[in-house]
């Protein structure tokens, strides 16, 4: 077969064209796709829900990749081995209670849980602001290709109506930041994004759990930014609190949905 560089030129513009409009006007739209989004993008789209996982990143999975120090493991504690065991990711006990996988492993088997759902993943692109609505809640997301913020071009960005967001950007929060900046007397969560403390696994892990929440009318934050939002300390390499905000995360939107 003789092949043609434009219809593989149509090929990918057009079909990637068809996923982009469809994920302009969803039920909720996850920002950032590291372990506790990408846990809460599946069970949001097993249970029917319209969702998108936006990430300005070349490749998905936020911090899992690095393991600890660049070592490619992960530590999961006995609680968050259900989830494990949801999207089959092979691990192995090392002491009573502690369990080690593959960092690229759970990558990988994260990603292929949340396409095999239903959910739309769209990668390179970052959420730099919000729509928010007459009653100040927030009512959707503006995106931009991340290449434009890292060259600092002046171009202007494009929207996404959403019912709900959920903020899963790790360390920095930051939908939730802009949100507690940009909206006059906005206090998201109690606290108005005060950051994370230093690092105190046993507690961080319990509360990464106890925060999720909606912070805002609209946005939920998952993850490393619902600890940032309440002030909490971080957890270094252990991953079964991600894995069970994000749970949580999806399990609170849902609610919210009605599904
Ligand atoms: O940081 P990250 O992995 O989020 P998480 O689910 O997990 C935290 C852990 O990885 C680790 C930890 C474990 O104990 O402490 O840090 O809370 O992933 C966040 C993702 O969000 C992307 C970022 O590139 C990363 O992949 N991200 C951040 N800001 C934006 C964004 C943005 N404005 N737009 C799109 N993506």
């Amino acid at each position: 077969m003789a092949l043609d560089e434009i219809t593989i030129t149509k090929a990918i513009v057009e079909s990637y064209i068809e996923a982009f409009l469809r994920s302009t006007d969803v039920d909720v739209a996850l920002v950032g796709a590291g372990p506790a989004n990408l846990v809460a993008a599946k069970k949001l789209a097993e249970a029917d829900a319209r969702t998108v996982v936006f990430e300005r990143n070349l490749s998905v999975g936020g911090g899992i990749w690095g393991g600890g120090m660049m070592f490619p493991r992960i530590v999961v504690q006995k609680e968050g081995c259900r989830i494990l065991d949801e999207f089959g990711v092979w691990y192995r006990e090392y002491e009573e209670g502690y369990y080690v996988a593959s960092s690229i492993e759970t990558v990988a088997k994260l990603t292929a849980g949340v396409i095999d759902a239903g959910a739309e993943i769209i990668n390179l692109v970052a959420v730099e602001d919000v729509m928010i609505r007459e009653d100040e809640r927030v009512a959707g997301l503006v995106i931009n290709w991340e290449a434009v913020a890292r060259t600092r071009l002046h171009v202007d960005p494009l929207t996404v109506r959403a019912k709900v967001v959920i903020d899963g950007t790790g360390h920095d929060a930051s939908v939730c930041q802009v949100v507690q900046r940009k909206i006059p007397g906005a206090k998201v969560g109690s606290l108005g994004v005060p950051g994370e403390r230093p690092m105190w696994a046993d507690v961080g892990e319990r509360t990464v759990v106890e925060v999720t929440q909606e912070v805002y009318p609209g946005l939920i934050a998952a993850g490393m930014a619902a600890t940032a939002v309440a002030g909490g300390p971080r957890m270094g390499p252990i991953f079964g609190g991600m894995l069970l905000s994000g749970e949580k995360a999806a399990m609170l939107a849902l609610e919210k949905l009605g599904l």
